[in-house]
């Protein structure tokens, strides 16, 4: 398993996402995270490996483009080569029941374009039960808004990756806590800390997509 973990690191890393792309050029010809993910899934690796190889190899282009080692052309072709991973894994995530236990309704928040994380969990609750209705990323608070008054009882979800657009998050739960008090907030995201969830009032702060479900699945049958 381990060894998927480290191929599956390696391609998002470089940016490698199948065989026939040209870059990098030094592993032109060799599988890339196209290849690798459908292997393990056959050969019956869990989906969870091939995710914590995503994780590990975002973590190492992040790192190295902290200290100015990668580009942002970098970190987009690890995107690319990462989503390739999700979408083998997508429908094992969202194989959930089929009746759905409640609305859930999720954005990037505004002037923020990373959508990979919140992709994620979208998957994971859709296959936790729930009906996700995903506003993609660089979401205006107007439009969380709308979406709750034409979705009464709905949870909210935001997600921010930068520490530049967290206070665009602090405006919208503070916009939503307003408009619509009784609406559960969870928000995430790699800045994001329980302090902070704490501070802007939201409801819940998860570090991942599993708690997220677990909380909405709390939330639904309470004990
Ligand atoms: Co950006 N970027 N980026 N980037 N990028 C980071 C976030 C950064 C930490 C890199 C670094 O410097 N080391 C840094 C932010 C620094 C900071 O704010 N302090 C950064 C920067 C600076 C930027 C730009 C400003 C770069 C530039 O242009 N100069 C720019 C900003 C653009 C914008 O948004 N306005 C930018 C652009 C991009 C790309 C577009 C190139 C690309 C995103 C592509 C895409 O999303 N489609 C990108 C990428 C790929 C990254 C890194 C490398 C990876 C992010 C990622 O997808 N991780 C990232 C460094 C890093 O995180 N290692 C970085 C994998 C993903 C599964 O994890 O999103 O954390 P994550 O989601 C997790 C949890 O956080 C949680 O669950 C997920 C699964 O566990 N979670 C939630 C997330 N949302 C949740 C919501 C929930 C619950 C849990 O409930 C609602």
């Amino acid at each position: 398993m381990q060894e998927y973990v480290e191929k599956i690191a390696m391609c998002v890393a470089q940016g490698k996402v199948n065989k026939s792309s040209p870059f990098p050029p030094n592993m032109k010809g060799q599988d890339g995270a196209d290849e690798i993910a459908a292997e393990a899934l056959k050969n019956g690796v869990q989906p969870n490996v091939l995710l914590d190889g995503c994780m590990l190899g975002m973590d190492r282009i992040g790192k190295d483009f902290s200290e100015n080692k990668a580009f942002v052309t970098n970190l987009i072709i690890s995107a690319v080569a990462m989503n390739t991973v999700l979408k083998h894994i997508k429908p094992f995530l969202e194989s959930g029941e089929v009746k759905r236990k409640g609305k859930f309704v999720i954005g990037t928040v505004s002037g923020d374009l990373h959508d990979i994380g919140k992709n994620l969990v979208s998957m994971i609750i859709t296959g936790g039960g729930f009906e996700v209705i995903d506003l993609g990323v660089d979401v205006p608070t107007n439009k969380f808004l709308d979406t709750i008054s034409k979705n009464q009882g709905c949870y909210i979800g935001l997600s921010a990756l930068l520490t530049t657009t967290m206070s665009n998050m602090e405006n919208s739960v503070a916009a939503i806590r307003q408009t619509y008090p009784d609406t559960k907030i969870l928000i995430g995201g790699a800045p994001i800390t329980q302090n902070f969830c704490t501070q802007i009032g939201a409801d819940f702060y998860s570090p991942n997509a599993y708690e997220a479900v677990e909380y909405l699945n709390k939330s639904v049958a309470p004990a």
